[in-house]
């Protein structure tokens, strides 16, 4: 009993507390990013609401786990939490990748109720890889980037042009382009390298790679209003006390509250910042728009063919 007690006092020495863990938690994007400022408070909320006894550490832009690698770091343990792009997961299930279909859901508003169809369905296909998610934020809605004015999907045709995922691939290879992956971190050298001449991406991710110093126009097509996600293991959640794991959610909720509010004021401040850089913001042409119109519906048709029942039953439910 004695070597017992000293053994549990030693515990408590090392760890401050008996309960206390101290969590890494990898991030892909960097710091100016909202998601990851969000992210950051989210970790203070969680120290401070558990008196120290949950203490996460973010590490952003990739710095411990590579983008590609977060969620198998978190699903195989090597780190308890971890935030990604959610529709890079859509090899797995078209479900997860259903906020990334073009012109699906374009609005905070569609975004919203996508996410309501979305989140229970996705979070039984994370629990069979025993992950569990807590909060999701969007980006703003994507638009396009281009050095001049784009006025129809021709325009398009041959640009070397930056994809993060697949859907985004396929949707610049219908319009003629030829699209090359590249992380986020990764844009201005791809730009100045001439690997890439065109993006679709947020206005945030445009004014935080210097998009000005690479291109001239850029127009909200309103394409997609994609999401990040954070996900937990399961067993480092339910290795957490009881208090402790309602303090995580509770900070959670709050942080999927803040993240959609900062995605939403995000879009008129970053779109200012790209005017105020000297870009030129052009509405899109309703040729331009309803040639892209037209390639999200091809898209969606192949989408629906291959989707699992739980995809299409998201897809469905969204579209009542
Ligand atoms: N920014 C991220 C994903 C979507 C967005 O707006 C990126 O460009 O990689």
């Amino acid at each position: 009993m004695k070597r017992l007690l000293s053994i549990a006092f030693a515990a408590m020495v090392t760890n401050g507390t008996a309960t206390a863990a101290d969590w890494d938690m990898p991030t892909p994007y960097g710091d100016k990013t909202f998601h990851t400022a969000n992210i950051i408070e989210f970790a203070k909320e969680v120290a401070e609401a558990s008196g120290g006894k949950l203490n996460i550490t973010v590490h952003s832009a990739g710095s411990l786990i590579k983008h590609p690698e977060i969620k198998n770091a978190v699903r195989s343990q090597q780190v308890p939490i971890g935030e990604f792009f959610l529709s890079r997961l859509s090899n797995e299930d078209a479900a997860y990748g259903i906020d990334s279909q073009p012109f699906v859901a374009t609005s905070y508003e569609d975004a919203e109720k996508l996410w309501a169809a979305q989140k229970p369905v996705i979070t039984k296909l994370l629990a069979k890889q025993k992950l569990v998610p807590l909060f999701s934020v969007p980006w703003p809605p994507q638009g396009l980037y281009t050095s001049g004015e784009i006025k129809t999907v021709d325009d398009l045709k041959g640009l070397k042009f930056r994809a993060y995922n697949a859907a985004l691939e396929q949707f610049a290879a219908m319009a003629g382009a030829a699209p090359t992956q590249v992380e986020a971190a990764d844009i201005p050298q791809a730009f100045s390298t001439g690997q890439v001449e065109a993006m679709i991406t947020s206005p945030s991710t445009g004014a935080n790679t210097k998009a000005w110093d690479f291109v001239s126009h850029y127009s909200p097509i309103n394409a997609w209003v994609p999401k990040n996600i954070v996900v937990v293991n399961k067993s480092a959640y339910e290795a957490l006390d009881d208090e402790i794991k309602a303090v995580l959610l509770d900070a959670a909720a709050k942080a999927e509250v803040r993240g959609w509010d900062m995605s939403k004021a995000e879009t008129e401040a970053k779109t200012t910042e790209l005017t105020d850089n000297g870009m030129t913001v052009v509405e899109p042409s309703d040729e331009l728009l309803s040639g892209l119109k037209s390639i999200g519906s091809d898209m969606q048709a192949a989408w629906q063919e291959s989707a699992s029942d739980e995809a299409r039953a998201i897809a469905d439910s969204f579209s009542q």
